[in-house]
This record gives C-alpha cells, structure tokens and sequence, in this order.
C-alpha cells in the first residue's frame, strides 16, 4: 500500500507549523483558529486515506488480472457505487431463462486415446440471480469441460489461448514437468499437453497461471475423472464441483484481495448460487446414485452431505474408503480439502426432497445448497430449512 505514504507525508507538514517555513504566529495567537484548521486538516487527510484505500483495493482487484479492463480511478472516486463489489442476494430467484449446469455425468466413451480442445476463454455469466461477473473459463462454462477416461488412457489435449491475458492448464491427472506443460501462453497461442492416466481418482484441472489464486478464484477450474477398473454399475452418475465466488463490480473479474482474505462472497456447486435448489435433480427412490465430488476451492474445504440418506459407498482421492460388507458401515459426509476428490454411492428409501449440503454449515447459506428430488413431491410451497 505504498500509496498510503504521501497521505501520510502530507500529514507530517500540515502537523509541523513550527517549522519557520510556516507562520508559527497562528498556532500560539489563535488556539481556536489552530483548532479549527486542525480538525479541518484532519478532516481532508482522513478523506484523502479513505479515497486513497478504495483506489489501492481497485488497483489490487483488476490490475493484477493484467486485463487492461479494470476500472480506472477517476471512476473509482466519482462513481463508487457503480463500481462496489456486486452483492448478492440469497432470497432473489434466477429468470425464466435461466438453464443449470447439468450435473449429469457421462459414462466414458470407452476409446483409449481422448483427443480434447480446451478453449481459455474470459466470458460475462451470470453466477447468481442477477449478479454477472467476467470470468475466466475453460470452455465458456464454470466449472470448465469434464474429462473422463479410465486407468491407461491416453489424453491429447490442445489449449489455445482465446482470451486477453495469459493463461495455461494444469491436470492433476497428469504426471508431467511443470514448466513444460503448464507453461502459461499468450493471448492467440496455443500447446499440446499429453499425458496418459496412470491412476484412478476424481481430480481438479486448473489454470496455473500467476496469480493462480486468482485465475482458480475466478472460474478457471474443472474436474478429469479416471474411473478405477472396477465400478459398480448405478443408475445415475453425477459429478458436483464445490467451489467459491469473490465478487468484482457486475460483469467485472473476482476480487483478488477478498481471494487473498479467503472472505468469499458465495460457495458454489457447479459454478452458481443454490442451482439445484432451483432446478433439483430428478431421481426415484430406491434408484442407486453415484455423485463424484471435486473441491476445486481455491481455498474451502467441503464436507459433503445429503440430507436424509447415508452413503454405503465411499471412494477418496485414489481409495475406497468404504464399500458395503458384513461391517455394515455407513457414512454421513466425504470430507474433501481443495483439490481432493472422490465419489459416494446411496439411494434414497422414500420419495420426497433431500438437501445437498456441504456440513460446513456457514457455507450452506452462502449458496452450497441443492436439492435431490425422489419421484414425485407433493408441492408444499416451503424451502427447506437446510
Ligand atoms: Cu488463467
């Protein structure tokens, strides 16, 4: 915040009048008069802080992005209401043309080689009902394309760089050398990375570009899943990234301070506040479910939850930790740290609603919240208390 110094520079000269520069007549003749330049001075060196702290917070929320297309400060101080952080609105309701990121997750297309393009591209979309911010995707979508393969398969991916600043990709999936392919690109270019999937696991993908903490907080995020050769056949598969929002100025990038505060605005499932609360996913009772879950962060930790079931099956990072037998062992939530993944298995026994949650509860209200349906549902017009 080196810009906080000429305030307090300027500050130094007002509060030394005896400085024989100054007219030191003042102070001692007329203590009222002093007084009242004082406060007056004060009065301007607080405001020039406070003028001085909003344009230091701009500066840290757009120019780090290296975008060119943070405010500038002649905005910041004639306009601020213009350019506050947008506020989000839990209680308001998405419009009618508004479509979920379908949690659905597609079986693997049983080829050996997968040869993906992975567009970087910085795109307005709408996070939360009426609350747009510019960011920065795999794909034009949040979380980015899933990729999926088994043990053994071989995945070709070209990343090209449609967007204005740098950026790269980083699979971790992959075994290969940082520097080499998760090398950043420039706006235009483009590189091949190619790795073949040794292990099992549900794993994130990232932009690795500096500051990562950024370009991860802002939507550059996916999840890869290698599935382990044996998996128990369900009738619906679906994949959940958890995730947070640091909300810029409407239709501006994320807020790299808040980012570095870890004081998210919102927690996620799929990229947008309580989705499946507002289009819950469609399922019968006694139906089995698989949901793979990524924590994709950058900084939460996830302890997922559905209301009103228990796991039988539990997979994470690489391991079963749970499989039904003779222990009869159920489980209430898969703890995940950013950047951990792995999947659970359950049915629900009756027809009616079950809250997604993540058990971490602050997040809940925060937008971590969706909704299984289970055959039909009487409509009783209330939210759930989850
Ligand atoms: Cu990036």
């Amino acid at each position: 915040m080196s810009d906080l110094h000429p305030v307090n520079d300027d500050g130094s000269t007002i509060a030394e009048p005896d400085d024989g520069e100054v007219t030191p007549s003042r102070q001692r003749r007329d203590p009222v008069g002093w007084t009242m330049w004082s406060i007056a001075a004060i009065i301007g060196i607080v405001a020039l802080l406070m003028a001085s702290i909003a344009l230091g917070r701009k500066d840290n929320g757009s120019s780090s992005s290296g975008s060119g297309s943070g405010s500038g400060a002649s905005t910041a101080t004639t306009q601020p209401a213009a350019n506050a952080d947008a506020v989000i609105d839990f209680n308001a309701k998405p419009g009618a043309d508004w479509k979920p990121y379908d949690p659905t997750l597609k079986p693997a297309d049983g080829a050996t080689e997968h040869k993906i393009e992975m567009h970087a591209i910085e795109k307005v979309i709408e996070v939360a009902p009426g609350v747009t911010q510019e960011m920065w995707t795999f794909n034009g979508t949040v979380p980015g394309t899933t990729l999926r393969g088994k043990v053994g398969d071989l995945f070709t991916i070209t990343l090209f760089n449609d967007g204005k600043i740098e950026h790269s990709i980083d699979f971790h999936a992959s075994k290969v050398a940082w520097n080499v392919e998760m090398r950043s690109i420039k706006p235009g270019e483009s590189l091949v990375y190619q790795f073949k999937a040794k292990y099992a696991g549900a794993f994130m993908y990232h932009c690795g570009t500096a500051p990562a903490l950024h370009h991860i907080g802002n939507g550059m995020y996916g999840a890869i899943v290698i599935d382990p050769p044996v998996l128990a056949p369900v009738a619906h598969e679906y994949l959940i990234v958890q995730s947070e929002l640091y909300t810029g100025p409407m239709g501006q990038p994320g807020d790299l301070t808040k980012m570095q505060k870890q004081q998210p605005d919102a927690v996620v499932f799929n990229g947008y506040v309580s989705q499946y609360k507002f289009s819950p996913i469609r399922v019968e009772p006694n139906e089995r479910v698989r949901v793979w879950v990524v924590d994709d962060g950058p900084s939460e930790n996830s302890s997922f939850h559905i209301v009103g079931t228990i796991f039988d099956t539990v997979f994470k990072e690489g391991t079963y930790d749970l499989q039904p037998d003779s222990r009869n062992g159920g489980s209430q939530a898969l703890d995940l740290q950013p950047a951990q993944g792995g999947f659970v298995e359950f049915t629900f026994d009756a027809a009616g609603l079950y809250p997604i949650v993540t058990h971490k509860f602050a997040n809940v209200g925060k937008g971590a919240l969706g909704l299984f349906q289970a055959g039909e549902v009487a409509a009783t017009g209330s939210t759930p208390s989850h």
